[in-house]
């Protein structure tokens, strides 16, 4: 394996058990304090920043430049920063609205995600201000194969970086932070890995070295939330128009570390069940703040499952190591199971690569395997489908010409 980063763990303990343990309390968001479920509501402040951003401050760049440019007139570009069922929350520069997506979207099956990009007219025929394009993604963060619908569940854009967050205790498990690498690789996000609640660790260095095992070049940061101790290791991640995503279980801390790192509460933070160390799901819906230095935060609901869908790159980029040995493989196509002359095994029996790390690969190649299937199949029904519309459509033209 190459270079390990390792951002070791250097807050002095006193400064972990110090800072104020008391949970401060829930407040609203600027969004959800002033404007209603239903229809339009421009608000004036922007959420969680003191004075109003320009789009580059929420992270525009050249592309967004050029893709916007066909729109030569009165729209507006905007960030989507929260969802929920059908409306919108967009960030736009110098304010917010909360507004739904145009029929023609609809129509083409489009939604938009947190983090997108999205183009609203200024002042529209009929008054009523909707999200009428969504601009490409610089990346794309989604869950699971392609559904029988031909879409993935898109969870955020235009994610710079994923903390990949994991806590000490129960929830710290080698093969689960493999298995979100390989996810994140696919996404085109850059990984850090964050090991919270460090003040439950007898000894949160030795967390820190175990992730680094199987993270390759991916930094590994230990920080309390609660206790507000090394979070300073996450301000390289921070930068003003980066945005970063927080994925993990529910109950490892991620509305917390957002808490903490926004100087007050902006997300409700729930209780962990004593006797499994298992979370409530107590966010429920994705919300993009932005931090007082101007970096942007998403917070997510605990993912109760993530699967890696039909990209193999993930995987080839996860593991590094095991791709490096298999060069070294008698056959070109060997699959590391019971192939003679296989140096992948051979590594195994050295003491070269954890049996662990070969059997977590396998299964999430298998698991790639099963999925391309899957939306094979899937795709299958649905150019079915498609045919059969359209041979439909096709007789009715033909009765029509007839009549
Ligand atoms: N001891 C300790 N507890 C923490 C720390 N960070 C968070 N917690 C506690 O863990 C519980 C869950 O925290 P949340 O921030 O709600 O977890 P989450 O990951 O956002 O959970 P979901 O929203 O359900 O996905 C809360 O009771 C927090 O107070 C920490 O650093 N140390
Ligand atoms: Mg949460
Ligand atoms: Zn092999």
């Amino acid at each position: 394996m190459g270079d390990v980063l390792v951002s070791t763990y250097t807050i002095p303990t006193d400064e972990i058990f110090q800072s104020n343990p008391q949970q401060k309390p829930f407040e609203s968001s600027g969004l959800t304090q002033t404007s209603r479920e239903t229809g339009m509501n421009e608000t004036t402040t922007t959420p969680h920043m003191a004075g109003p951003l320009t789009l580059q401050a929420l992270g525009w760049d050249e592309a967004c430049d050029a893709a916007f440019a066909r729109y030569s007139g009165p729209y507006s570009a905007g960030r989507v920063s929260s969802r929920h069922r059908t409306v919108f929350d967009v960030l736009l520069a110098g304010g917010s609205v909360r507004t739904g997506i145009s029929g023609a979207l609809r129509r083409l099956g489009r939604a938009p995600a947190v983090g997108d990009f999205v183009v609203i007219p200024d002042r529209p025929d009929d008054g009523t201000r909707m999200i009428v394009d969504i601009l490409p993604r610089r990346t794309t963060f989604s869950r699971g194969a392609p559904g029988e619908g031909g879409d993935e569940q898109v969870i955020a854009a235009n994610i710079d970086t994923v903390f990949i967050v994991t806590a000490a205790g129960a929830d710290f498990n080698l093969r689960r932070l493999e298995r979100y690498l390989a996810v994140v690789y696919v996404s085109g996000a850059r990984p850090v890995i964050v090991i919270n609640k460090a003040d439950l660790a007898e000894d949160p260095g030795d967390l820190v070295m175990r992730a680094s095992a199987v993270a390759g070049n991916v930094p590994v940061v230990a920080v309390s939330a609660l206790r507000e101790g090394g979070l300073s290791g996450l301000d390289e991640f921070l930068q003003p128009g980066r945005t970063i995503a927080l994925i993990g279980s529910s109950g490892v801390g991620k509305s917390t570390i957002i808490n903490a790192l926004m100087a007050g509460a902006v997300q409700e933070t729930g209780h962990v069940r004593e006797w499994d160390g298992k979370g409530r799901h107590t966010t429920s819906v994705r919300q993009l703040c932005v931090l007082p230095g101007g970096a942007m935060l998403i917070d997510n609901p605990g993912l109760r499952e993530i699967r890696l869908g039909t990209a193999g790159s993930g995987i080839r980029e996860a593991f590094p190591d095991v791709l490096e040995l298999a060069r070294g493989c008698r056959y070109p196509d060997c699959r590391h199971e019971s192939e003679p002359g296989c140096a992948v095994r051979e590594a195994v029996c050295e003491g070269l690569l954890p049996e662990e790390r070969l059997m977590s690969y396998l299964r999430l190649a298998q698991e790639v395997v099963f999925q391309t299937e899957k939306a094979k199949i899937g795709l299958k029904r649905l150019e079915k489908k498609r045919r059969k519309v359209i041979s439909k459509a096709a007789r009715e033209f033909r009765d029509d010409k007839r009549r």
